[in-house]
């Protein structure tokens, strides 16, 4: 069997690239462009490299998904609003059978009745929620431990 590959990806998806302009009190004031490189940073100690993708159109983030089957060892996903709505987000998750970690950066458990339910939390291995930006270098660090014990 061939070697797990030692590269991670990234998604961030709907309205996430608007981090650091609006609403600081809810999200902070770091910008997408912060959380890669906290992210690529843990991914780099590692020994991971890491591909990172934002987008506002949920096909797009299927097909980067999709795509992590042939050279990924693990995804670590912020589904932005897609997280309450989305079953074929999902479906592509389960679906590439690979570890993955979903990170919020607010605390959604604190917030309205519709952000309670995750769709993609029961295909996820690893969960962090409401600890800022710095859920996602913790993310990456736990997706690491099992996609090692896995391969
Ligand atoms: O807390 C999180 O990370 C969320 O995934 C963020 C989503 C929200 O729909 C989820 O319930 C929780 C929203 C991302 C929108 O990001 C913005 C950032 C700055 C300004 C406006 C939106």
């Amino acid at each position: 069997m061939s070697e797990s590959p030692r590269r991670l990806l990234l998604v961030n998806g709907p309205n996430l690239n608007l981090l650091g302009t609006r609403e600081p009190a809810v999200y902070g004031s770091d910008t997408l462009a912060d959380v890669e490189q906290l992210a690529t940073d843990a991914a780099a100690a590692a020994g991971y490299e890491m591909r990172c993708v934002q987008s506002n159109h949920e096909g797009i983030l299927i097909d980067a998904i999709q795509d992590a089957r042939l050279d990924c060892a693990g995804i670590v996903i912020n589904p932005g609003g897609l997280t309450h709505t989305s079953i074929a987000l999902r479906d592509a998750l389960s679906g590439v059978d690979l570890p993955i970690a979903e990170v919020h950066i607010s605390n959604v458990h604190r917030r309205e009745e519709f952000r309670q339910h995750s769709y993609v939390s029961a295909v996820a291995d690893v969960i962090v929620i409401g600890a800022g930006i710095y859920g996602y270098p913790f993310a990456v660090a736990q997706l690491i431990r099992v996609a090692q014990a896995r391969s």
